[in-house]
């Protein structure tokens, strides 16, 4: 299997660092973006970054990486909380699938504490803002690996 990981960011993903510093932070996602890579390098991996604010786009995205990518790390945004097209697209992938969010939507208002995509992840990520970027990396390294 390829040594390349998907990275998927959901809607609005591509406004960080210019709202919401105090519950997102400040780093852009090209910077988020950045630290994955630096992190897949280490493992002898590479990133391959995609975001779109539509549903329909990220499924066809995660349907295209069955056979061309080893892993798939996704933040779907709010999609996260209702979009079962993910979730079936997700568990048709048969790789490591990390969900990552730079909030812990645990914490935060009830709707957001459903995760449809959780149940088809090997594992989540949550609550560690950018530095979820590397533990996510680090995550699909050591199952790629064992
Ligand atoms: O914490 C996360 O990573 C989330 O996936 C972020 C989503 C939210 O709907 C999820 O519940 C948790 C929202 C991303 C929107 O990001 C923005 C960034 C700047 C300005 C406005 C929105």
């Amino acid at each position: 299997m390829s040594a390349t990981i998907l990275l998927l960011s959901g809607p609005n993903l591509n406004l960080l660092g210019e709202r919401e510093p105090a519950v997102y932070g400040t780093a852009t996602l090209t910077d988020h973006v950045a630290t994955a890579s630096e992190a897949a390098a280490l493992h002898g991996l590479s990133v391959v970054h995609f975001q779109s604010n539509h549903e329909g786009d990220l499924v066809d995205a995660i349907q295209a990486a069955r056979g061309t990518h080893g892993a798939i790390i996704i933040n779907p945004g709010a999609l996260t909380h209702y979009a079962w097209a993910i979730h079936d697209a997700l568990a048709a992938f048969d790789g490591p699938i990390v969900e990552l969010h730079l909030s812990n939507p645990n914490a935060r208002e009830p709707w957001r504490h459903l995760s449809v995509v959780a149940p088809v992840a090997t594992g989540s990520i949550v609550g560690f803002g950018g530095h979820g970027y590397r533990l996510a990396v680090e995550a699909v390294a050591a199952v790629l690996e064992r």
